[in-house]
C-alpha cells in the first residue's frame, strides 16, 4: 500500500447551507447550525441549517400542499419528464462542482466520482423520466357483469432518509422514481454528507420542478429522521441505512400511521471462488470487492471463501495486489481509496481491526491508520477466521477482508448463507453448473457472476434477510411510490 501526495486541486465555494423547503431556501426555525467536516483534513467545510421536528412539519406541509393541490401529479406524465430530463442534463453541466463538492463532504474519489456516481445519477433520473408517461394500470376480467380496471396512482408525500457513502446516487435512487410516479416528498441527506443534496435541490426548481415537490431538510437522525419516519402525514419512508436504524424507522412508521416502508440495510456480502478460476483476475474481482468506496458500500465483499486447490495463490496475489493500492487524497488521480468518511466510521474500522486481531484471526497484511491527518486506513486482509467471530458476522463498513478456504461447493454454499445479511454475493468460476447451483442457493437480493458491482438503472437492488426489504433501481423501485386503485362499474344494469 502506497500513500498518494495531496494534490493542489480548486475547492468551490459552497453556495448552498440552508433547509430547501416549498422552492426556496431558508433558515431553519431553531436557527441552529450543524458543521459539516472534510474528512481529508478533518476541518469544518461548512455550517449548515439544522432541520428538526418543527423544520420537518413545515416541509410535509408544504409536500402535502403539492400533492393535494399542485400541478406534479396531475400533470401527464409525458410533461414530468421533459423537466426530469432538463435537470438530469443541468447536473452534469455542473458535473465539476458537483463532484468537487462530494469528494469534500464524503472522502470519495473525485476523478471517480466525476465518471461514474453522477453520469449514474443522471441518468437514474432520465430512466425514470422514461418511465414518468407509461404508467397504467390493467383491464381487468371481472365476474358478474362488472367492467373493472386498475389505476397506478403516486402514493403521496414520501419521506426519504439516505446515508453519506453514497450521497449523490442515493439521492436519484430515491428521488428518480418517486418523482416520476407523481409523488412530492421531504428528503434528509445523511448530517455527514449534506452539500450535494441541497445544490440538487437549487437545480431541480431552475429545471421546473414545481415548488414543495423536493424539499430538502439536513439534520439528524435521532430529530429530523425520526419526525420524518413518525409523520402523520408522511405516506411512505423509504430508508437507506444501518440495520439497528432501520428498524426504529419501521417501529416509528408503524406506531404512527402504518405508512409503507422500505429499507436498504446492512450487508456482509460473500464471494465464492471456485479452483477453476483464474487466480490473479479472481484476486483483482476480490480486491475492488472489498476496497471499492473504501469499502464504504452496502454490498461490499467482504467474506471471500476460496476454494482449496487455489488457495495459496490467490492468497499471494491479494496481499501483494493490497500492498500496491493506493492510499491518498481524493483529488489526486493516483489514489485509488481515499479516507473513511467521517470520524464515527474510522473509529468503528479501528476498533473492529483490533478485535479481529485480538479474537485469533491473522493479520495478513494492514491493520494500520495511514498519516496522522485524514480518515485514512491501510487496505486489511485477515486470514484463519473462524465464521463466528465478529469480523465475519458483522458489517464493519471499511476496508477489511476475512478470507477463508473451503473444499466442496455445499460447503461454500453453507458458509456464504452463514450471515444475518443478505444483500449481495458473487461466485467466480467458469463452469455454468457451479455457477447456476450457487447463484440459485445463496439468499441475497443480487448474485454477480464473473463480475462484481454491476449496477444499472435497470438492475432492481435490495435486500434478503436482515439487510431489508422493498428494491431500488429498475422498475420494481417505480412501483414502491405507487398504489393500486381498482375501479369496477357494471357493464349493464346488473342487479348489483
Ligand atoms: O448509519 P445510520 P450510520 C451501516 C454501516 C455503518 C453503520 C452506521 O455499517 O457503519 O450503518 O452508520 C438517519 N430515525 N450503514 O450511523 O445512523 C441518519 O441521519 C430516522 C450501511 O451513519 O443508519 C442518516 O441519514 N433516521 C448503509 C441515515 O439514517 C435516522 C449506509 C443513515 O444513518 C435515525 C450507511 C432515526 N432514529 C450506514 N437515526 C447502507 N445500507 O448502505 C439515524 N438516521
Amino acid at each position: 500500500m502506497e500513500n498518494s501526495d495531496s494534490s493542489s486541486f480548486n475547492i468551490p465555494s459552497i453556495k448552498f447551507t440552508k433547509l430547501f423547503i416549498n422552492g426556496e431556501f431558508v433558515d431553519s426555525l431553531s436557527g441552529e447550525e450543524f458543521e459539516t467536516i472534510d474528512p481529508r483534513t478533518e476541518e469544518v467545510i461548512a455550517k449548515i441549517s439544522e432541520g428538526r421536528k418543527e423544520d420537518i412539519d413545515v416541509a410535509v406541509k408544504a409536500a402535502r400542499h403539492a400533492f393535494d393541490n399542485g400541478p406534479w401529479p396531475r400533470m401527464p406524465g409525458v410533461q414530468r419528464a421533459k423537466i426530469m430530463m432538463k435537470w438530469a442534463d443541468m447536473i452534469e453541466e455542473n458535473i465539476e462542482e458537483i463532484s468537487a463538492l462530494e469528494a469534500i463532504d464524503a472522502g470519495k474519489l473525485y476523478s471517480w466520482v466525476k465518471a461514474v456516481d453522477i453520469p449514474l445519477l443522471a441518468n437514474t433520473i432520465r430512466y425514470y423520466a422514461g418511465a414518468a408517461d407509461k404508467i397504467h394500470g390493467q383491464v381487468l376480467k371481472a365476474s358478474m357483469e362488472f367492467h373493472a380496471y386498475t389505476l397506478m396512482e403516486p402514493i403521496g408525500v414520501v419521506g426519504h432518509i439516505i446515508p453519506w457513502n453514497f450521497p449523490s446516487t442515493m439521492f436519484g435512487a430515491k428521488v428518480a422514481p418517486s418523482l416520476a410516479a407523481g409523488c412530492t416528498m421531504v428528503l434528509k441527506p445523511a448530517e455527514q454528507t449534506p452539500l450535494t443534496a441541497l445544490f440538487y435541490a437549487h437545480l431541480a426548481k431552475q429545471a421546473g420542478i414545481p415548488d414543495g415537490v423536493l424539499n430538502v431538510v439536513p439534520g439528524f437522525g435521532s430529530t429530523a429522521g425520526a419526525a420524518l419516519s413518525s409523520h402523520m402525514d408522511v405516506d411512505k419512508i423509504s430508508f437507506t441505512g444501518s440495520t439497528d436504524v432501520g428498524r426504529e424507522v419501521m417501529v416509528a412508521a408503524a406506531r404512527s400511521n402504518l405508512k409503507p416502508v422500505s429499507l436498504e440495510l446492512g450487508g456482509k456480502s460473500p464471494i465464492l471462488i471456485f479452483d477453476d478460476a483464474d487466480v490473479d483476475k479472481a484476486a483483482e474481482l476480490a480486491l475492488f470487492g472489498f476496497l471499492f468506496n473504501k469499502g464504504e458500500i452496502c454490498v461490499a465483499g467482504t467474506r471471500v471463501f476460496v476454494q482449496e486447490g487455489i488457495y495459496d495463490e490467490f492468497e499471494k496475489k491479494l496481499v501483494e495486489k493490497a500492498k500496491a493500492w493506493v492510499v491518498g487524497d481524493p483529488f489526486d488521480p493516483k489514489s485509488q481509496q481515499g479516507p473513511q468518511a467521517n470520524k464515527k466510521q474510522f473509529e468503528k474500522i479501528l476498533s473492529y481491526i483490533e478485535h479481529g486481531k485480538r479474537e485469533g484471526a491473522t493479520l495478513l497484511t494492514g491493520g494500520k491508520r495511514v498519516g496522522d491527518k485524514g480518515y485514512y486506513i491501510e487496505p486489511t486482509i485477515f486470514s484463519n477466521v473462524k465464521e463466528d467471530m465478529l469480523i465475519v458476522q458483522d458489517e464493519i463498513f471499511g476496508p477489511v477482508l476475512a478470507l477463508k478456504k473451503f473444499k466442496s461447493i455445499e460447503e461454500g454454499i453453507i458458509s456464504a448463507n452463514n450471515s444475518k445479511y443478505g444483500l449481495a454475493s458473487g461466485i467466480v468460476t467458469k463452469n455454468i453448473d457451479i455457477a447456476n447451483t450457487v447463484s440459485r442457493s445463496i439468499r441475497a437480493g443480487t448474485v454477480w457472476i464473473n463480475c462484481y458491482f454491476a449496477f444499472g438503472d435497470d438492475i432492481p437492488y435490495g435486500g434478503y434477510k436482515m439487510s431489508g426489504f422493498g428494491r431500488d433501481y429498475g422498475l420494481d423501485a417505480l412501483h414502491k411510490y405507487l398504489q393500486v386503485k381498482s375501479v369496477a362499474t357494471p357493464i349493464y344494469n346488473s342487479p348489483w
